[in-house]
């Protein structure tokens, strides 16, 4: 990539997935033994779960921040960082994912169009605050005070964060690249054929084919720590 395609590729729009966060330690949605098979999706990722089940809720999302301190930023995520240091045209990286592994493994500047796990919105004022505690006992919003805080993360039902700056990127890339991900999840799962419409080149990463693969000009299949290093070089 570095060497090769550089020349004719002027914007890149990247969207990473649970599966670049994998070899890391961090459990997948989707793959045998992962979080949707310990956990019913409407109890813990929906706003009717949460207001069904706080508590449910708050330790589902206090358990995963805490994972994070286990784990560490992969071969795949140092890789993107580097891209990002030393590819001259414009990079938009995406991430549907929630941790910060991206961030800790040197990238400057990612979208969470699902939100962080390490941010925290308070639903009586409506401020984001960095958040590296646990919410199970209800902790004040450190703005308003009051007690009602919920992991900053978007619910299935809920708008993804930062659409419009997702389109706009969409609409003027030359190349998208997906990586480690189901291709479950809309709108995210349409960001290939939006690409595509609009005349980019599309390529997929990814340990197995996915629900879009059909969708790509070009799928390589195997693990990240190996496919996304290999494609940066
Ligand atoms: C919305 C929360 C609209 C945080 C998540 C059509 C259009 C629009 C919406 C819909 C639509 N159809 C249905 C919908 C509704 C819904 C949806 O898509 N449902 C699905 C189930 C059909 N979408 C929504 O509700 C979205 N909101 O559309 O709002 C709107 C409009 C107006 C007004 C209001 C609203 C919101 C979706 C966000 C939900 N939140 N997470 C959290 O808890 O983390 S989703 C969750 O699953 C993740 O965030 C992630 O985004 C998503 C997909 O997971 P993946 O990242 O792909 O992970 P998965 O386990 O599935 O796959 C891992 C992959 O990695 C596998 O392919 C595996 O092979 C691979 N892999 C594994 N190991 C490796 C590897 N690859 C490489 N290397 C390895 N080592």
């Amino acid at each position: 990539m570095l060497e090769g395609l550089m020349a004719e590729i002027e914007r890149i729009v990247i969207l990473t997935g649970a599966g670049i966060s994998a070899e890391s330690g961090i459990d997948t949605f989707r793959s045998a033994g992962g979080l949707w098979e310990q956990h019913r999706v409407e109890d813990v990722a929906t706003p009717e779960g949460f207001a069904r089940n706080p508590n449910l809720v708050l330790n589902f999302y206090d358990m995963r921040r805490a994972a994070l301190a286990h784990a560490a930023p992969n071969a795949a995520h140092m890789a993107l960082a580097r891209l990002e240091r030393e590819f001259s045209g414009e990079l938009l990286l995406v991430t549907q994912n929630v941790d910060d592994l991206h961030e800790r493994g040197g990238s400057a500047s990612v979208l969470h169009m699902h939100g962080e796990l390490k941010s925290a919105l308070c639903t009586s004022c409506e401020t984001r605050s960095r958040w590296e505690a646990t919410m199970i006992d209800r902790p004040p919003c450190p703005v308003c005070r009051a007690p009602t805080l919920r992991p900053d993360v978007v619910w299935f039902g809920e708008m993804p964060y930062q659409m419009g700056r997702i389109y706009q990127a969409l609409e003027t890339c030359d190349l998208f690249v997906s990586i480690g991900t189901s291709g479950a999840v809309y709108p995210a799962a349409g960001f290939v054929q939006e690409a595509r419409r609009l005349g980019a080149r599309t390529l997929e990463l990814n340990l197995e084919p996915s629900e879009g693969s059909r969708l790509f000009h070009e799928t390589r299949l195997g693990p990240a720590s190996r496919l996304v290093p290999e494609w940066v070089e």
